[in-house]
């Protein structure tokens, strides 16, 4: 019956559909059995009221008077910006413009950086998207707004049980005139291992189809070799595509010359003549110190000659001197996270950097006001989310000694308390440090920065020093993700890896010393389609899902399964997501654009003689009952 519900359905008829017309086409669905999407949302809400939610459990709540976020009202329709200068002149007229501005251009990180980096990247779309009008109207300035990739994209699907494609859809249809921005791992994707070359080009062409104006790539080694696939996608799609130098390292320290100026100009170079239209600096762990900056930004201006794009993380407490020292040596745009969202492993304060600059030669031009109204909403925002702050007090100069990057911090930080390492974190901070000395100093971001952290763990839970380690006579079981590196499966870092370590790891085997891509075979598209429509019961399958399944296989067909018990929970208030309701709470939950569930939880009956809790509502006025395990 569904299928010949769907047979006859206008839009199918039309060939438009896709598995998001199927999830938003209620009308589908009504026949026996299968259950309506009202039912589903309300099975979820009983579930995590009865049982609570399995990421919350034991971690601080919100604050009871926490409330709900408010957004601020947008002042008038969003006049013209950046995406209006990329849509209407193309992408190196971007890169002009860039280079004639006297201002110094601003992003905003607070939906991709600065959650990743402060709240485990938890934050729900339905934050991100209501505040979006606000900035199209209110901040209309605003070079871009970092708000997908990185580790975004399998933590929707994985932990928040929303489709990131969506997400960026509907951020990018509120914000018409702002670039939108995203971070891209090169070959990686956004994933942590090397994908095939036509994986990776389905991946950005798709990613520029629906919504992103601004590719940052980079490669976690460095590797411009890896970073090729990549870049040459962007570019063929339109959009802006932003080669990025990851910077690691001291450079004005003399004993570390292996990352020196000369080092960085000339990947500068490498980037320009692999078609990069902005030249990004990554900053990622916030290493880069205010006098470094000068002397960089000054080589890399003058030897590339493209507009500089600078990224850092204030985990160091000094990050807003960089960012001014950056601006005097003339970067051309920089980094920043809204007050609420930002400092310590999060980026710098955007609200002061623009404070900072007003009424010099770099200033911003952005409104202070309407920057402290969008805080405030995310101030109210992220009191939602206690349950992922990281509990961090203070910005630490131990940065300069494990040189972990700011999105990497806090989620080792957790994986040692889940192995019970907590107290010896700062053990750990030292050994990741020799670690990287001992695989030859190298850049450490997803996903290099994450085999860095397994052998530290490893090597700290089991008591092992780098001497025993690097001891060909020493029995050591090392990691999966240590023996992939030195396989050669994520790339070559400048010098090579050291040889007596690789063979130690390798045991005879014969690392691969060329590009991962270059020997793999393309995937079959279409038969993957085809596999993974009928994995799902014959629903048809669009290449945003795809895509999603190619990056993350189990990942995307885990969630596709709960979506089909849940609904569509991406609509729910984000305390009713993560806590449930109490008898007497109301919430709405708009489903579908004009059709919204007001949902009025009113009681939780006793558990029965099967175990399970019967939960009393009321939707839209009508009384509904759902059973539901209790499993506490
Ligand atoms: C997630 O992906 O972790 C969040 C989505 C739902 C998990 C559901 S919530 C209700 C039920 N209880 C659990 O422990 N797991 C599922
Ligand atoms: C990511 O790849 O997710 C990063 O944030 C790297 O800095
Ligand atoms: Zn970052």
């Amino acid at each position: 019956e569904f299928v010949i519900n769907l047979l006859k359905h206008p839009t199918f008829l039309d060939d438009t559909y896709t598995t998001k017309f199927i999830d938003t086409t209620e009308e589908l669905f009504h026949f026996a059995k299968r259950r309506d999407r009202a039912t589903k949302i309300l099975t979820y809400i009983a579930d995590i009221s009865v049982n609570g939610h399995p990421e919350t459990a034991g971690r601080p709540m919100p604050a009871a008077e926490a409330r709900m976020p408010v957004p601020p009202k947008p002042r008038g329709e969003p006049v013209p910006g950046t995406r209006q200068l990329l849509e209407e002149r193309g992408a190196k007229a971007v890169a002009d413009w860039m280079l004639d501005q006297k201002q110094l251009l601003i992003t905003d990180t607070s939906m991709r950086d600065g959650h990743q980096s402060l709240l485990a990247t938890r934050m729900r779309s339905i934050d991100m998207i209501r505040v979006a009008p606000s900035y199209a109207a209110n901040l209309p300035g605003l070079f871009s707004v970092e708000c997908w990739g990185g580790a975004t994209f399998d933590v929707a699907y994985r932990f928040l049980q929303e489709c990131p494609w969506q997400r960026l859809r509907d951020i990018r249809t509120r914000m018409p005139n702002l670039m939108t921005q995203m971070l891209l791992r090169a070959s990686n994707g956004v994933g942590y291992t090397n994908y095939p070359d036509n994986v990776v080009q389905a991946f950005v062409k798709q990613a520029a189809t629906t919504g992103i104006d601004v590719f940052r790539v980079f490669d976690s080694l460095n590797w411009v070799e890896n970073m090729r696939v990549a870049m040459d996608a962007v570019v063929e799609s339109g959009k802006i595509c932003e080669g990025t130098i990851c910077y690691t390292g001291d450079l004005l320290d003399p004993e570390r010359s292996k990352y020196d100026l000369k080092y960085y100009v000339e990947m500068g170079k490498a980037l320009k003549a692999a078609g990069a239209h902005v030249l990004g600096l990554k900053d990622m762990a916030g290493l880069l110190k205010p006098a470094s900056a000068s002397l960089l930004v000054k080589a890399l201006k003058d030897e590339v000659g493209l507009p500089i794009h600078f990224h850092t993380h204030d985990t160091g407490g000094i990050g807003g001197a960089t960012i001014l020292a950056a601006a005097a040596a003339g970067v051309d745009a920089v980094d920043c996270a809204m007050d609420a969202l930002s400092g310590n492993t999060s980026q710098p304060t955007l609200g002061s950097v623009v404070e900072a600059l007003r009424h010099t030669p770099r200033d911003t031009g952005l409104d202070i006001g309407a920057i402290r109204e969008i805080s405030n909403y995310w101030e109210t925002v992220r009191a939602h989310y206690a349950a992922f702050e990281s509990g961090l007090q203070a910005p630490a100069s131990e940065v300069y000694l494990h040189e972990m990057p700011g999105g990497q911090f806090t989620n080792l930080k957790a994986q040692a308390r889940s192995l019970g390492l907590e107290e010896r974190w700062h053990e750990v901070a030292q050994t990741y440090a020799e670690v990287n000395r001992m695989f030859g100093d190298i850049v450490k971001v997803t996903p290099s920065s994450k085999v860095v952290g397994d052998m530290a763990l490893m090597m700290v839970a089991q008591g092992l020093s780098r001497a025993q380690v690097e001891d060909p006579n020493v029995e050591v079981a090392f990691p999966d993700s240590v023996v992939d590196m030195m396989r050669g499966n994520l790339g070559q870092p400048p010098g090579g890896w050291p040889e007596a370590l690789q063979r130690k790891i390798l045991k005879g085997e014969a690392p691969l010393t060329t590009r991962p891509g270059a020997s793999m075979e393309p995937v079959d598209l279409e038969a993957v389609r085809a596999k993974l429509s009928k994995d799902l019961g014959d629903q048809p399958v669009d290449d945003e899902d795809l895509n999603g399944y190619l990056m993350y296989p189990k990942v995307f067909t885990d969630y596709m399964s709960r979506h089909e018990t849940y609904g569509p929970v991406r609509t729910l208030p984000t305390r009713t997501f993560f806590y449930g309701m109490e008898p007497g709470d109301e919430i709405e939950a708009e489903i579908d654009p004009g059709k919204t569930l007001e949902i009025r939880l009113l009681t939780l009956g006793e558990t029965d003689e099967n175990g399970d809790v019967k939960v009393f509502f009321e939707l839209n006025g009508q009384p509904r009952v759902i059973r539901v395990p209790n499993r506490l």
